[in-house]
């Protein structure tokens, strides 16, 4: 294995999410992926590099361009405004709701942010966007490794992404790193990929990505949205529409659900990947199916995640590994590496 880790990641450091009407301190936080770096020097699976600086043309093939724009001037727009805001990150609190207009934008700071944010968790801060964006490079290095030959490659990063879509942010994420290494990936000569989500939330920006699309598999295993977030999307009844009919898949499962029930979905998800024919397979691993999640309900517990990886190597497909959840900090390592020494071992 290959992993891909940029110290930029911890320039995005969220200091307060909206929760019950109360700021609360952010669950995302930069040890997250400290603590997978650290015991992957415990547990060695292989070299741990800086990743190459990509071209955005790569980002502008999943986002557009309007949104990039908003997001790498965001800070320094709301340091015009007022200078105390240094003290304070961006969080939106006002959106285009039912029979409000989304093909306009406002030229109004707080409205913009409405627009291009989905929710009150996800703050943006100085860093954001340098995080992301490096994120995005390892994402990008990771598929470039398994296009070179590689068999298995992790891009370790953060924040996460899999909410985050063509033109919009939320959920912790802002560039979506798994649909940016499929979409390298299908460049680079995949004619079909899959992209399996395993974090505990529906990955709802990657399935927009490539709803319409014939050429990328998304399959998900999820808290179902009836009670967790994001809950405005990852219903079983989602299964693609025009050349993407056929190309999605989501399994959600309730609160409480133990390992056995969800390794379960898990090879029902990885049946549908076989059937489908993909030359690779994107990860996105999140570790919020912990029992220890704070913020998650499932009851893997952290043995269990040995197993998940080898399922998973029963694909014998490369894979390219994408950090995405997972906020039991002191745990997040250990389950996160026993996972991929699963996978590489097996
Ligand atoms: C991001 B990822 C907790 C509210 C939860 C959003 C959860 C985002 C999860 N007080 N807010 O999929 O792990
Ligand atoms: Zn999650």
């Amino acid at each position: 294995m290959i992993t891909f880790f940029n110290h930029l990641h911890a320039a995005h450091q969220g200091r307060m999410e909206m929760f019950r009407g109360r700021l609360v301190p952010c669950y995302e936080v930069p040890n997250r992926a400290d603590y997978v770096l650290q015991e992957l020097q415990v547990r060695p699976l292989g070299a741990v590099q800086q990743p190459a600086q990509w071209a955005d043309s790569h980002i502008e093939r999943i986002h557009e361009k309007p949104y990039l724009d908003f997001l790498c001037t965001a800070w320094d727009r709301w340091l015009a405004l007022d200078s105390a805001n240094a003290e304070v990150d961006i969080l939106p609190s006002v959106w285009p709701g039912p029979t409000l207009r989304r093909d306009v934008q406002p030229q109004n700071f707080s409205a913009q942010v409405g627009l291009y944010c989905f929710d009150a968790g996800t703050p943006l801060t100085a860093g954001t966007w340098q995080a992301a964006r490096a994120g995005a490079d390892c994402a990008l290095s990771a598929a470039q490794a398994v296009l070179d030959g590689e068999k298995l490659s992790f891009a370790l990063s953060r924040p996460p992404g899999h909410h985050a879509g063509a033109n919009f942010y939320g959920g912790y994420c802002f560039l979506n790193n798994a649909a940016i290494a499929a979409e390298h990936l299908r460049q680079g000569g995949a004619e079909k990929v899959a992209v399996l989500d395993i974090d505990y939330h529906h990955g709802n920006g990657t399935q927009a990505c490539f709803y319409d699309r014939s050429d990328v598999f998304f399959a998900s295993v999820h808290g179902d949205p009836v009670t967790e977030y994001p809950f405005y999307l990852g219903y079983a009844d989602e299964t693609g529409v025009a050349a993407g009919v056929g190309a999605n898949l989501n399994i959600p499962l309730p609160r409480g659900t133990d390992y056995a029930r969800w390794a379960q979905a898990l090879d029902a998800a990885l049946d549908a990947i076989t059937r489908y024919g993909v030359q690779a397979l994107v990860l996105s691993l999140g570790m919020d199916t912990f029992e220890g999640d704070p913020i998650s309900g499932f009851k893997l517990r952290s043995d269990d995640y040995f197993q998940v990886g080898a399922r998973l190597a029963r694909l014998a497909l490369p894979v390219v590994v994408i950090f995405e959840g997972g906020y039991a900090v002191r745990e997040v390592g250990i389950n996160a590496v026993n996972l991929l020494h699963g996978l590489a071992k097996a």
